[in-house]
């Protein structure tokens, strides 16, 4: 008999999903949270799997675990895991992650209201706000994003042809921006966009290829933007970010955000200093912000911000015990 459990701390960011591992998760090899990524990958996904498929995750389920940091001068290392995969890079999960972390004293910022966090795609700083002890925003300084291809053409047996841009916020997007044959996402379901998204991404991946100039380990467009009208005439844009199978991101997607941001900022849309605010599709909303300009290898890229809420709502042990069918969970 096999059992492992594992003791998480369960939050939403915006509405989207946040487990985080605070006990239970394996040693992992690597000198940085990359290299730690490809060792989860190989010998541990079944954890992955149990703790975010069915029956004790969702279709949306995404989670992190915590490692300490492999630079002494910052305070913590994540390994983001969800149903997709082990995301290089994830916004929602970052503003979960560091508002439990800090609420359950599960990390202590050497310097007070700041953090600095590794993930495999980078160094990650942030900026958190406390009052009585409960987080009230996380502000997440990403990683350089890019816009890596413009004006793909794109086959949907339902849309007909339309066109999609790349850009790099700690993952790869296709986004889908309002055009002929795709008036926005305030015209479909999200079953809709669901199944579209998968077969547009397959797509996509068959016919191009998109590999991180400093880190190969991150390859492949994993999430689909599609865009529409905003329901807050306060917002800048709206967004539902399709992820994994079968998932839309609830919250406003911090690496989407990342990616859209860099996508506007190389078409002119947004400079250094501006602010975005994306909306979900739920109606949540992130503030962005292009808070530098960088050139990373041929890429004229931003230094995007993420600034938004999450809300710790439980505690859970859970147990995966290799007697049960079903222990490294199920898709259907
Ligand atoms: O917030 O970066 C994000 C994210 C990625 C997938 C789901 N959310």
């Amino acid at each position: 008999m096999n059992s492992k459990t594992f003791f998480c701390v369960d939050a939403h960011t915006c509405g989207n999903p946040v487990r985080l591992v605070a006990g239970g998760g394996p040693v992992l090899n690597g000198k940085n949270m990359s290299e730690k990524r490809q060792h989860f990958l190989k010998e541990f996904d079944w954890i992955r799997k149990g703790l975010m498929f069915e029956p004790r995750g969702h279709d949306m389920m995404s989670g992190s675990i915590l490692y300490p940091p492999h630079d002494p001068a910052n305070d913590v290392a994540v390994l983001f895991i969800e149903t997709s995969g082990c995301l290089p890079m994830c916004g929602h999960g970052t503003i979960g992650t560091i508002t439990i972390a800090i609420e359950e004293g599960l990390i202590k910022p050497k310097i007070p209201g700041l953090v600095r966090m590794e993930a495999p795609a980078g160094l990650v700083l942030i900026e958190y706000k406390e009052t009585a002890g409960k987080v009230i925003s996380v502000k997440l300084r990403n990683v350089p994003a890019y816009l890596a291809a413009e004006n793909l053409s794109i086959e949907c047996p339902e849309l007909g042809e339309f066109f999609i841009d790349v850009a790099y916020g700690g993952n790869f997007y296709a986004i889908i921006d309002p055009q002929k044959n795709f008036k926005g996402i305030q015209e479909h379901t999200a079953g809709q966009l669901i199944s579209w998204s998968r077969d547009i991404r397959k797509q996509i991946n068959e016919r191009y290829s998109f590999v991180h100039p400093q880190d190969p380990t991150i390859n492949g467009c994993s999430h689909i933007l599609w865009a529409g009208d905003t329901i807050d005439p306060t917002a800048t844009a709206r967004n539902a970010v399709f992820y994994g199978d079968k998932a839309i991101d609830r919250s406003p997607c911090g690496t989407g955000t990342s990616a859209r941001m860099a996508q506007w900022h190389a078409k002119g849309k947004l400079k250094k200093g501006d602010v975005f605010i994306h909306e979900s599709i739920i109606g949540s909303k992130f503030t962005g912000r292009i808070e530098d300009v960088v050139t990373m290898d041929k890429y004229d890229a931003i230094i995007p911000s993420i600034e938004g809420w999450a809300e710790v709502y439980g505690y859970n042990t859970i147990k995966i015990d290799d007697r049960d069918p079903y222990a490294h969970g199920f898709q259907v």
